[in-house]
């Protein structure tokens, strides 16, 4: 059986901070304005929260791009406004991660002013510097063609020392050298430094990007564009491991630490199983990018490849089936602050349907194996930016530069976008950033009314928001308090069983079904979840042992107890369990 830790029972909910609450009218949340929801998190059942960046930063990337790691962001709080934080959540028996941010920095960090000051700065090392390469008619070229994860070459030149730095995101997120020994020990100070101050873990930013194969080759030519990915060398570098390993045993060993690594562009079993797999002694989980990416195209996020619910079958098995092979761990996620909402890409946020394809989701995330992972918001079913939202709506860079990219390919010509937008209303980071919907007062209760929030708020906010829902019974909220508390419940079923995949053949193309089994306590539960906006009849009589079972959940009304069939009405799922 599967080896139980307080990690894999915990349920998580990110708080993107600049959109949480604003305590003091200046528009952007801020850490007192998380302590004063306090009472609220804890309400949810959730145990663990992940807050994104939060330390000094010139914001180029939403603190992403970190300046300072001990100090905070200033329209955010200080430090002893943390040190609160951190001390409240612990009084209610909450916990909290940080991000942490070590691929790269901030070029407005002094490691890397002083890097860039001289050729032989001491610190000229703990980044990638390059000598420029030269082509036939002596222009200067970069010393690569890898594409930056923002767009554009992923080198920036450094005029005053005539070198190029790499910078897989902007230009002023300069990539730290993991190859120096000493800039490694300043960041395991600056991880100390938080976990002294009690920390309960960290979401590590970027995790697999940090070891790049040191000749830094060009990578594979795919497209006739002028950079291309080079992800195949500088994804889980031939060092990746022995970073991670020296990260665990000089930092995390000495405390109590949950630690979850952003796993982008490794996707084999073989390979992600290095991280998590037991006796590794590595990471407890993964955010691997595939269930947030079933939309992104081939070639790009933004091309179009629409969702069809055979792909969250495919990603759902795949990994709930490999985990317990190599005895590893896994995070369930929909939703974070770099993608759209999964309501509004996976399931559908009209009206008539946006309340039980909500709940259809949260039954998904809770009834299978991992540690969950929900996004503020998620609990009363927030959702995209509406399609009337025009590309000014859109504020992120990511989303931004792509944008600029095309137009000047299209000789700006705005009206030729459409395209474009129209994946950017699924996919753009700026829905997963919205701001929190408290209430249908003027700016839904996020900032003052007279204030100007940082970003749009989402006009649906009178409809649906905070107070609308948390004394209705048939909630969104309400029902996932309700599955929370369940996963808590049935912790040996939920959290820990074993997975078994219903066929599509038995299910039918539109519906995700599998069973969960707790050799522990005996119990089985066949859990069905329709992602199309149909009815849907699955013929249960192949599954015998269900007739006459009970529903331990479902958003909506179902018999008391299973025939030869069950009807699942549009978005509709249901968890029965067999006595
Ligand atoms: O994201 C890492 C990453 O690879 C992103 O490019 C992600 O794939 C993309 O945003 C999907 O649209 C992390 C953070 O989550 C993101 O917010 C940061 O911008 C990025 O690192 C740089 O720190």
């Amino acid at each position: 059986p599967i080896e139980k830790a307080w990690w894999k029972e915990a349920v998580v909910y990110q708080i993107y901070p600049a959109s949480f609450l604003d305590s003091n009218g200046d528009g952007l949340g801020d850490i007192p304005g998380i302590i004063s929801k306090i009472p609220y998190i804890k309400s949810l059942g959730v145990d663990t929260i992940w807050l994104s960046p939060i330390f000094a930063s010139p914001q180029k990337d939403m603190g992403y791009d970190v300046a300072d790691y001990r100090s905070i962001h200033a329209p955010y709080g200080t430090v002893a406004d943390v040190q609160k934080l951190i001390d409240e959540l612990h009084a209610n028996n909450v916990r909290i991660l940080m991000d942490l941010v070590v691929n790269h920095t901030s070029d407005q960090h002094a490691w890397f002013k002083e890097s860039r000051a001289s050729r032989s700065s001491s610190k000229r090392d703990w980044y990638i510097w390059r000598d420029p390469k030269y082509d036939e008619q002596g222009n200067r070229k970069e010393p690569n063609n890898w594409k930056s994860i923002f767009g554009g070459s992923a080198w920036a030149y450094d005029e005053p020392t005539g070198q190029y730095y790499l910078a897989l995101f902007l230009p002023s997120q300069p990539d730290l050298n993991w190859e120096n020994a000493d800039m490694r020990e300043e960041a395991y100070n600056d991880m100390r430094f938080w976990l002294d101050r009690g920390v309960d873990g960290f979401r590590i930013d970027s995790m697999n990007l940090m070891s790049k194969h040191p000749n830094l080759p060009d990578g594979k030519v795919v497209t006739d564009e002028p950079y291309q990915s080079g992800a195949e060398f500088f994804a889980s570098g031939p060092k990746m491991h022995d970073y991670i390993r020296e990260m665990r045993t000089k930092v995390f060993d000495n405390y109590e630490v949950m630690s979850v690594g952003e796993l982008g562009f490794t996707k084999d079993e073989q390979s992600v199983s290095q991280y998590v797999a037991k006796g590794r002694h590595e990471l407890n989980m993964l955010f691997t990018g595939d269930i947030v990416d079933m939309d992104f195209g081939a070639n790009g996020k933004y091309e179009r490849d629409d969702f069809h619910p055979r792909k969250i079958r495919k990603i759902t098995n795949m990994w709930q089936g490999a985990m317990p092979k190599f005895d590893g761990w896994n995070t369930v996620y929909l939703d974070n602050h770099d993608s759209g909402r999964s309501l509004s890409r996976y399931a559908s946020d009209a009206p008539e349907h946006r309340s039980t394809a909500a709940k259809m989701l949260a039954t998904y995330m809770m009834s299978l194996s991992g540690t969950p992972f929900l996004l503020a918001g998620q609990e009363i079913g927030m959702a995209n930016l509406a399609k009337n939202y025009g590309a000014e709506a859109y504020i992120d860079v990511e989303g931004k530069n792509y944008y600029n990219e095309v137009l000047q390919t299209r000789g700006g010509d705005t009206s030729k976008m459409a395209d474009v937008l129209r994946e950017m209303q699924l996919k753009s980071r700026d829905h997963g950033r919205l701001p929190m919907q408290w209430d249908d007062s003027p700016n839904a209760g996020f900032t003052t009314a007279d204030s100007k929030p940082w970003m749009t708020i989402n006009k649906d906010y009178v409809d649906w928001n905070v107070a609308s829902q948390i004394d209705d019974p048939e909630s969104i909220m309400a029902y996932w308090k309700r599955m929370i508390a369940l996963r808590k419940d049935y912790s040996d079923l939920l959290v820990y069983g074993s997975y078994i995949p219903l066929p599509e053949t038995l299910t039918g193309e539109m519906v995700l079904g599998y069973e969960r089994y707790s050799k522990t306590t005996g119990q089985r539960a066949l859990v069905l979840l329709n992602f199309s906006d149909q009815e849907q009849i699955v013929v249960a009589k192949e599954y015998a042992e269900y007739t006459d079972s009970s529903i331990l959940v479902s958003n909506q009304e179902v018999e008391e107890s299973v025939g030869s069939e069950v009807a699942l009405r549009p978005f509709g799922a249901v968890i029965i369990l067999k006595h």
